[in-house]
């Protein structure tokens, strides 16, 4: 039996998006599904059973980081990812590969892999598809990301051609090298920039090696909102109708929708909790920075839509002032806040799709949420 695999339930008439369920060795998920991410084995601030109140039943960590920080041979000493956080739900591990191109200077990009220095000590080091699948192994998430190239944008045709034909061969050298996959499974990731042809020649590749999911890389570096959803598309339709679909590092609320209306299972995204952090909110009405002044004698919650924890207990004169002073609480609630409210948005879209009304929806919390695009 695969380790990871995709239940169609229906598509919705209006827009063709997907209902689905993804079942793992950890649970079973809900598509389309965003996922938290908690790059050093923890979602910022929140405990696995805060999670699992919100109904996170998948998040995201990350080799590279985990890599360098404790080293994967510690999590694997502790019995893997799952029992080292104390997370028992389903997890995901990014390769590295992304994490290499975004954070590290000085790479060097070669046949055999990818040198570059580490982001905190400066010392040299080199990750290639076969050191990416090694380590995944060793922490031991559900599923696991092939190591691919993720060029910037905008990049040529022919950087991207190059690089696509690279990112197929890493692809062969992933499968070649995974070792656990009765329970594990491993996602080809499909590259080609903006290019209508190349996403194709990516698509075609990773496909015939059959691999349990795909996933869209390349988007959200920097292109237009529209070049996105033009790309999405094209790509979709590429892709096999039983194997879940994953747009990497998308995770705004307003592409969180219009990715689900494309055919996209998964997301993830930093962007909930890194804004949380400083103090913006996602509400049903938009943006709130509660640092603001204007919020200072406001005591109302942060969303009168919302009833999670953060909005059935605190006001935003409270959050503000823990906020403005650094306090970990403000903190804890405006993070616990974001990610109930994209977790209750994928609820929407599902609930959505399931009475063939996801245009409907969008149209509606596009007005409420205040993006004006058609
Ligand atoms: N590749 C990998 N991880 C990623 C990306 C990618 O292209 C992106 C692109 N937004 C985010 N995370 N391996
Ligand atoms: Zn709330």
């Amino acid at each position: 039996m695969a380790a990871i695999t995709y239940e169609h339930i229906k598509t919705c008439k209006q827009t063709g998006a997907r209902l689905g369920k993804v079942h793992t060795p950890h649970g079973s998920f809900d598509t389309p599904s965003f996922m938290p991410v908690g790059t050093l084995a923890t979602v910022k601030t929140m405990s696995p059973e805060e999670l699992q109140e919100m109904q996170a039943n998948i998040i995201l960590s990350n080799t590279y980081h985990l890599w360098l920080r404790p080293g994967e041979d510690i999590v694997k000493e502790a019995g893997g990812l799952h029992q080292f956080m104390n997370w028992d739900g389903a997890i995901l591990t990014d390769s590295g590969g992304f994490q290499v191109f975004s954070l590290s200077d000085l790479r060097d990009i070669v046949e055999e892999g990818v040198h570059f220095r580490n982001h905190i000590s400066g010392a040299k080091l080199f990750l290639s598809p076969e050191k990416a699948m090694q380590i995944q192994n060793d922490l031991g998430a559900d599923i696991m990301m092939a190591f691919d190239e993720c060029p910037p944008y905008p990049a040529s045709y022919e950087y991207m051609k190059k690089s696509v034909e690279r990112t197929s061969r890493w692809a062969e050298r992933c499968l070649e090298a995974h070792q656990r996959k009765n329970d594990q499974g491993l996602f080809g990731i499909i590259q080609g920039g903006e290019y209508e042809d190349l996403r194709k020649l990516s698509a075609q590749d990773l496909t015939s090696m059959d691999f349990p999911g795909y996933a869209i890389g390349g988007l959200s570096v920097g292109e237009p909102k529209d070049v996105m959803n033009r790309v999405l598309e094209f790509t979709t339709p590429l892709l096999p109708a039983d194997k879940p679909r994953y747009l990497m590092g998308v995770g705004s609320p307003d592409s969180l929708v219009d990715g689900a209306i494309r055919g996209v299972d998964m997301f993830d995204c930093v962007l909930p909790t890194r804004i949380a952090r400083n103090g913006t909110c996602m509400t049903s009405q938009g943006r709130l920075v509660v640092r603001n002044a204007k919020f200072a004698r406001d005591f109302s919650p942060l969303d009168p839509e919302c009833d999670c924890y953060t909005c059935r207990n605190y006001t935003r004169a409270y959050i503000r002032h823990l906020v403005k002073n650094n306090e970990t609480f403000g903190m804890r609630l405006t993070t616990y806040h974001n990610l109930y409210f994209l977790l209750e948005l994928m609820g929407q879209v599902r609930e959505a799709i399931q009475q063939d009304r996801l245009g409907d929806f969008r149209e509606a919390f596009f007005e409420q949420y205040g993006f004006n695009q058609p």
